[in-house]
């Protein structure tokens, strides 16, 4: 029964099981044009609706006239919040436990902010139908800096909030107040801050900015009266979790809800949330009794449905002279906008921002978040981050290049001084969390020898040298990031969105031939899902990935998942998977015991089947197995061959990584080059080293991005002035630089295969490292923190302001 023609490496290489670089199944159709995406979806009878947006960040509405509009040709309706009332639709409640208004209900909040939906035969109807709704607006005063939304004089934002002393998060101070979050010992802090023999104090500021996935947010809904069913096609991060809010909220039974994400291009956690174009084209759909499509453009998107970020950290560190730290306090001012929309676990108001301690062994440690209403958009979605981490990491990582200047310490040795060991993991950290694996001096020490950092910093003190002499007009910077990620949410112990735990599941199906197909409550938007899970399974049970089919994202025929962002689909779908594979595997066992008349003890696991111990040649593979499983199963066990598993992890999973980004600035034009940037990630278990190098490429270069340049940026008035790719900062392969990539491994001890994630890693830890290489380059002209972005024209004004031009 066994193919004793070929050696077992071919065998295990047949599988393409884990570790194989298996080359992406997904990109046989994304790169012929053959991907399915919401826009690609037309229904017979389809509509298009379209917003009326507001052109004021603060105004009251005076009146709405519908009329002229719907006499234009193709205009069938226009909904506003007064019809939404009808339905008790025109607010939603928000994932932060917030409510938003879904079209403005007597006043707007934000420019861009929705205020009217036009419902018409084609996109370009409802844009004229647009045209011709008369809004009247009375604008009022307008607050864009969040320093001064809690002043006592600041307008009221939210009057449906008036008299309101408790929020979704305590006690609210002011009436722009949303929350505010402690976490650590307090006391304990401040005691190691009156013994520290060194203190350093900054406030460190990151920047408003846009996930801006190539595909914008969009759906297509679909209400069929006759069935009372809801049918919504959408690039929805999480399906299930929008099919449980809208059956919530529209008060459909959830059965007759049938949510369908189809391919998505891009999410970056832009596509986690509820948006107003989802609740108004569910609501058009019903009332015109046709399917209505959804699609947002270009500005829509970057000034409207989520920003990201937006968190200015009044940071500080206690140490001791000889550099080992003793205390990190941090403040931080959340800017959320209008609504408090964010997107993270329902009792996490600043997300899991309380990594802020990082890779370093802090005794103690105090953090306060303070979040805040100002006239912007709201959102707060994790861009390519778990739940506000690539703003803890960048402000640790930049506070502790601050402290190491102020030590005249070398940041590398400052931070070896600090890591917490190998030895102590798993290690509990000040604020509250159980890093579960790390070898973090393995991993710096390999970036520093590789790189040649003290060669590095040579070239760079003879660099400075010669700009004193006036022999050049560059400067050169080493930007090191050493940061620890926490994704894999979660715990239900911890985690939970509206009530529902984080669990993730997988559903595996094998068929009498020996292929089969697995469900997952995951939905891939480009992370090459298709291909990776599979290979999970081949290692798990035997069946070539070749043979097993994914699918995703439709929730009718997936287990309920609770969706992928945070890096959370290999921590906990992966998981998932891997346990219900070992189910298969156990029954698939009992088959193979009764088939070769053995004991089930008697029978070990080799690559694709089961062997009787001593017995070589007594083998039965899994192809064999599932069609006794169809054919003739052992009796009294029934026939077939799948299994299910819900996974709850016990932990999160903590991967982490070493970067260093080399870059040369020329003082004159602020103009940059980065010249060398090295990133080594610790995942754990890796599935598919090809994929995580196009994951780390990838959020390498938004990384890039954001430090760079990308920001959503406000006027004083108001205004969004980088509402469009025109002034966004998006990179192009002209851009973008070079990278090179490296790993250690060390493996998740708790997760059954040892993986952890990784899509966010590169942006968490990169934005650190390319500001902290712009720092580095000006520190010895005597500055100690430049705000990011460190567009050209930044630099050059941080060079004007140093003396340097
Ligand atoms: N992996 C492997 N191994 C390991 C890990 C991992 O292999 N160890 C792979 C997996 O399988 C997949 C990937 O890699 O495929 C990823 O993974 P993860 O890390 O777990 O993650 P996920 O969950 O899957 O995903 C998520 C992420 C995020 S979060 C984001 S942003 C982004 C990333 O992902 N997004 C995106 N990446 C990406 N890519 C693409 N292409 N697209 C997109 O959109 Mo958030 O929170 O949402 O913000």
């Amino acid at each position: 029964m066994n193919d004793m023609t070929i050696t077992r490496a071919e065998r295990e290489a047949k599988l393409e099981g884990m570790g194989c670089k298996r080359k992406r199944v997904e990109d046989i159709r994304f790169t012929q044009g053959k991907g399915n995406y919401v826009d690609d979806v037309k229904l017979p009878g389809m509509l298009h609706g379209d917003f009326v947006r507001s052109p004021h960040p603060h105004a009251r509405i005076k009146s709405i006239d519908k009329e002229k509009a719907l006499k234009v040709p193709g205009v069938l309706a226009v909904l506003t919040a007064e019809d939404l009332k009808g339905v008790n639709l025109a607010w939603m409640p928000t994932l932060a436990g917030d409510v938003q208004m879904v079209l403005a209900d007597g006043k707007v909040l934000f420019q861009n902010q929705e205020v009217a939906f036009v419902v018409a035969t084609d996109r370009y109807a409802a844009d004229d139908g647009i045209n011709a709704v008369e809004v009247e607006y009375e604008a009022l005063p307008v607050l864009v800096d969040p320093f001064h939304a809690m002043d006592p004089d600041a307008p009221v934002l939210r009057e449906d909030l008036a008299g309101k002393t408790e929020g979704a998060h305590g006690p609210r101070r002011h009436h722009n107040h949303i929350f505010e979050w402690t976490v650590g010992d307090r006391d304990l802090t401040d005691a190691a801050f009156r013994k520290a023999e060194v203190t350093i104090k900054e406030m460190i500021s990151y920047h408003r900015t846009h996930p801006s996935p190539l595909e914008t947010c969009q759906c297509l809904c679909s209400f069929d009266k006759v069935k009372g069913e809801l049918t919504i096609y959408g690039t929805f991060q999480a399906p299930h979790v929008i099919r449980t809010v809208v059956a919530l909220i529209a008060k459909i039974p959830e059965h007759k809800i049938h949510v369908i994400a189809p391919d998505i291009g891009g999410g970056f956690g832009n596509k986690v949330g509820a948006y107003p174009g989802y609740i108004c084209a569910a609501v058009a759909s019903i009332v015109t009794g046709r399917p209505v499509k959804w699609v947002e453009d270009r500005i829509e998107n970057l000034c409207a449905t989520s920003f990201a970020r937006d968190y200015h950290m009044t940071t500080e560190i206690a140490a001791t002279k000889e550099g080992k730290v003793t205390g990190l306090r941090v403040h931080v001012l959340a800017d959320h906008g209008a609504f408090d929309a964010c997107a993270d676990p329902s009792k996490w108001p600043a997300g899991f921002f309380n990594i802020v301690t990082g890779s370093y062994d802090f005794p103690t440690a105090h953090l306060a978040v303070d979040g805040v209403y100002t006239n912007k958009a709201p959102g707060g979605v994790a861009y390519r981050c778990s739940f506000r981490v690539t703003e803890a990491a960048y402000c640790i990582e930049r506070a502790m290049d601050i402290l190491a200047q102020k030590l005249g310490m070398d940041p590398a040795e400052l931070r070896l001084k600090n890591f917490i060991r190998q030895e102590q993991f798993p290690y509990h950290s000040a604020l509250g969390w159980e890093y579960d694996s790390g070898d973090y001096h393995t991993a710096m020490k390999k970036m520093m020898e590789v790189v040649d950092y003290a060669g590095l910093r040579r070239e760079q003190a003879e660099k400075r040298a010669a700009f004193q002499r006036g022999e050049t007009r560059e400067i050169m910077g080493l930007g090191i990031s050493f940061f620890t990620e926490i994704v894999g949410a979660g715990p239900s112990k911890n985690c939970d969105i509206l009530g529902i735990a984080m669990f993730d599941s997988c559903e595996i199906r094998l068929h009498p031939t020996g292929a089969g197909i697995a469900r997952m409550g995951t939905k891939s938007q480009g992370q090459g899902h298709e291909t990776t899970w599979a290979q999970i399974i081949a290692t798990e049970i035997g069946i070539p990935a070749d043979d097993i089919m994914v699918e995703e994202g439709n929730t009718d025929t997936a287990p309920y998942g609770l969706g992928t962002y945070g890096s959370r689909s290999t921590p906990v779908a992966g998981a998932a998977i891997a346990m219900a594979a070992r189910k298969v595997k156990a029954k698939a066992q009992m088959i193979a015991a009764y088939r070769l008349e053995v004991h089930e003890d008697d029978l070990e696991w080799d690559i694709d089947g089961f062997r009787v111990k001593g017995l070589p040649e007594k083998f039965l593979g899994m192809k064999d197995i599932c069609w006794i499983a169809y054919n003739a199963p052992p009796p009294g066990m029934e026939p077939g061959l799948e299994a299910v598993s819900y996974y709850d992890p016990p932990n999160m999973t903590y991967p982490f990584g070493a970067y260093l980004c080399v870059m040369d600035i020329d003082v004159d034009t602020g103009v940059y080059k980065v010249r060398r940037f090295y990133a080594l990630d610790d995942c754990g278990t890796r599935i598919n080293p090809m994929i995580i190098e196009g994951q780390v490429h990838g959020g390498l270069t938004e990384a890039f991005a954001i430090a760079m340049g990308q920001e959503i940026r406000y006027d004083e008035n108001g205004n969004v002035v980088t509402g469009s790719f025109m002034d966004f900062f998006l990179p192009t392969a002209v851009e973008t630089p070079h990278w090179e990539t490296d790993f250690t491994v060390t493996p998740s001890p708790h997760h059954p295969i040892g993986a952890k994630g990784v899509g966010e890693s590169p942006n968490v830890g990169g934005v650190p490292a390319f500001s902290n290489a712009v720092n580095d380059a000006f520190s010895f002209l005597g500055s100690t923190h430049i705000q990011m972005p460190h567009d050209f024209w930044r630099n050059w004004q941080a060079a004007k302001t140093l003396g340097a031009v």
